[in-house]
């Protein structure tokens, strides 16, 4: 689909089309998975369609590239092999060693890990600040220093809301850029971009990839000068993905929309069922009104989305035995794929920030809501919450 169609076409529409035209030689209506390292010249410098090296491009990489800079509006995409290689991608892009970034004071285990434990040695520093509080995100900038702040909405797991457009303004006073960590949310609910954040990122292992079956990572990118950079970074660090999760990924990409309605009216009737369950002390899900940033939330996404995170009353003994008891949630890290998930985030993906200002209570779970038959997801939480 010509990008100047795609333009004007709706999200749907630009999830299936964008990126690709059908193959001119056989009319594949699907990108074919280019298992090819190197592509032949047409005498030296020769090259068919900018095609050289498969580090620096694939079509099957190019094709997933341009379907996820049409559905967050963005001028391009890049497709990483994972998404902490697409955050450690950009911190290079943007960063150097004396320059700082604000980062959410309740990120994902890993992604605090990444400024922690790898960029701090290389001389990036970084403050967590909670992206809830567009004052307490201010206070934490340091004029001249800070480069990027960088925010979650929703959060993992707490599904604390950032009000992107604030977020924005502030960061471009302050000379940084507003990187938005849109996994949670996935394109089809939100779009950064369109409220003033400059960089989308994404583990497309989750919502964009559906199916738990492939490692990726995305950034999206608004302006060209800064798309230009990033493209010569991705290539220059090569954290890439292969031809076939690049297929995997934007066969996923093809039905985000009717699968995040289907994750959207599951959470709900999940979070009706544990807002009414005497041994659960607190749901937390945006779509609640009585979620501090629900306001935020409703104006800046189309629904919620599908996870889901609770606190019960036996501390985290109670929460560990909830988890071994779900049997239609499937204990495991990770979220996004058809299949709904259940874990403990204190012993397992934020196992990492234990000791530190990110730890999360004990007692907290949190559910990646699937697209299964809610009543089975329902019943499935009343037998593991016990009596
Ligand atoms: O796992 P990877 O594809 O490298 O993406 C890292 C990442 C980045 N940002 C957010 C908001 C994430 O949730 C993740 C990965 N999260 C999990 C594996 C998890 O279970 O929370």
């Amino acid at each position: 689909m010509s990008q100047e169609h795609a333009e004007k076409a709706g999200f749907e529409t630009r999830a299936i089309h964008a990126g690709y035209e059908p193959d001119p030689t056989t009319g594949a209506v699907i990108p074919p998975i280019y298992a090819t390292s190197t592509y032949k010249q047409d005498g030296v410098g020769g090259l068919r369609g900018g095609y050289e090296y498969s580090r620096s491009a694939n079509p099957t990489r190019t094709a997933l590239e341009g379907a996820l800079a049409a559905v967050e509006e963005g001028e391009r995409g890049f497709a990483f092999a994972s998404g902490l290689a697409s955050e450690d991608t950009l911190l290079r892009t943007v960063c150097r060693p004396g320059d700082h970034v604000v980062i959410p004071d309740d990120a994902y285990g890993g992604t605090h890990r990444l400024f922690d434990k790898v960029e701090q040695a290389w001389g990036l520093a970084h403050s967590p600040a909670p992206v809830s509080d567009v004052d307490a995100v201010r206070a934490a900038i340091r004029p001249g220093e800070t480069k990027i702040v960088w925010v979650e909405t929703p959060t993992n797991p707490l599904l604390n809301i950032g009000d992107i457009e604030a977020l924005a303004g502030l960061a471009h006073e302050a000379g940084a850029i507003l990187v938005v960590d849109n996994t949670f949310a996935s394109p089809y609910l939100q779009q950064p971009l369109t409220l003033g954040a400059d960089v989308v990122m994404h583990s497309t292992t989750k919502y964009v990839g559906g199916h738990s079956d492939v490692v990726g990572g995305a950034l999206v990118v608004r302006d060209l000068d800064l798309a230009e950079r990033v493209a010569y970074h991705q290539n220059a660090l090569g954290a890439v993905p292969g031809p076939f999760d690049a297929f995997l990924t934007h066969r996923g990409l093809k039905t985000l929309g009717v699968r995040m309605d289907r994750h959207c009216d599951n959470a709900e009737a999940v979070v009706d069922f544990l807002t009414g369950h005497p041994a659960v002390t607190q749901v937390i899900y945006p779509g609640l009104a009585e979620h501090p940033g629900h306001e935020v939330a409703a104006r800046q996404m189309t629904r919620f989305g599908g996870m889901v995170s609770f606190r019960v009353s036996g501390g985290e003994q109670h929460a560990l035995e909830v988890c071994d008891r779900a049997r239609v949630f499937t204990l495991g890290e990770s979220l996004g794929g058809v299949e709904s998930l259940i874990e403990h985030p204190g012993r397992m993906t934020h196992a990492s920030v234990a000791g530190t200002d990110l730890e999360v209570p004990a007692d907290l779970i949190r559910l990646s809501v699937g697209i299964e038959t809610a009543t089975d997801l329902v019943a499935d939480l009343e037998q593991a919450l016990g009596d």
